[in-house]
């Protein structure tokens, strides 16, 4: 959002006697703070009950955001790359991870940039958060379930912690009882320091139909379920951070800057092209945008 404020009330041109001056105060003079653009065709209502629900529980279930021409084209885009079985167990030794997508895939950034998970992400977190990494999860039949964990464990703060992250799982293909629908356990994001997942906790399955997603907290505990169907079970997984945490996967590596400078203003903003006040992100003391080529009237860079 540009900053239309000018003179003495501006805050850029204040004098800075304190921390608290400059802390919080949008410092930029040319590239000042940007809001989610998307976000603001969403329905205040729709959304204070959704985040009712997602405050309650650490998560919810958001029906058909996208449609089966959006799913068709990141399914094709994302097929060009996944030739690699898993890596690990924890990832799953037949689970297909592809990383890099904002580079890769670009029919990715209607998941990652959906109007309604920014709008989201905009109550959870502060301005400027990040995008912290980006995959399609090509969970193969007879995978085991994940390992239950929660996206926030690397960041080494007491439970129960703030909310520092939030995910998505978006269904590609039909997410069923027996093809490794994302597990989660309703109420774990509130567990204390040292509480673990035990049998006795109730674990429900999202079962979806493609296009929908699964948003929660980073808190929550949940993992891939097991996949006994037969079929491959693919999904679209983004998670978010606060602007001041380290991002997961490193986009200023993945992602070049001719894609940084084409894509929309909220998937650059994600990427990392903000500032978290009063000057986390610069690059040589100036905003990071002015790293990037600029945009010709056709969008190329
Ligand atoms: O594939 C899923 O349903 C969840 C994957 C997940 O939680 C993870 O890999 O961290």
């Amino acid at each position: 959002m540009a900053n239309t404020s000018s003179g003495r009330d501006d805050p850029r041109f204040r004098q800075i006697n304190n921390f608290r001056d400059y802390v919080d105060v949008d410092l930029a003079r040319t590239h000042t703070f940007s809001q989610s653009e998307a976000a603001a065709s969403v329905d205040n209502e729709v959304l204070e009950s959704q985040q009712a629900a997602l405050l309650r529980d650490g998560f919810i279930i958001l029906k058909d955001l996208v449609n089966a021409e959006q799913l068709a084209q990141l399914r094709s885009e994302a097929n060009h790359w996944l030739d690699k079985p898993g890596r690990n167990s924890f990832e799953g030794e037949r689970t297909q991870r592809l990383y890099g997508l904002p580079e890769k895939c670009r029919a990715a950034d209607d998941f990652i940039a959906h109007p309604l998970i920014l709008a989201h992400l905009d109550r959870l977190l502060k301005p400027n958060y990040l995008l912290s990494q980006a995959q399609v999860i090509n969970i193969m039949s007879d995978s085991p379930a994940q390992p239950l964990h929660t996206d926030d464990g690397f960041y080494p703060w007491p439970s129960p912690k703030p909310v520092l992250s939030v995910a998505t799982v978006f269904a590609i293909d039909d997410f069923t009882e027996d093809n490794g629908a994302t597990v989660a356990i309703p109420g774990s994001h509130l567990w204390g320091e040292g509480r673990y997942p035990e049998d006795s906790d109730t674990r429900v399955k999202a079962v979806m139909s493609a296009g929908s997603c699964i948003l929660f907290l980073g808190n929550l505990w949940h993992g891939g379920g097991e996949n006994y169907s037969g079929e491959s079970r693919m999904a679209f997984t983004g998670q978010y951070c606060e602007p001041y945490l380290r991002t997961q996967e490193n986009y200023f590596l993945s992602v070049s800057k001719g894609t940084a400078a084409a894509v929309s203003e909220d998937m650059r903003r994600l990427l990392g092209y903000s500032i978290h006040p009063p000057f986390m992100g610069m690059v040589n003391g100036m905003h990071p945008k002015r790293e990037l080529p600029p945009i010709d009237s056709k969008g190329e860079p």
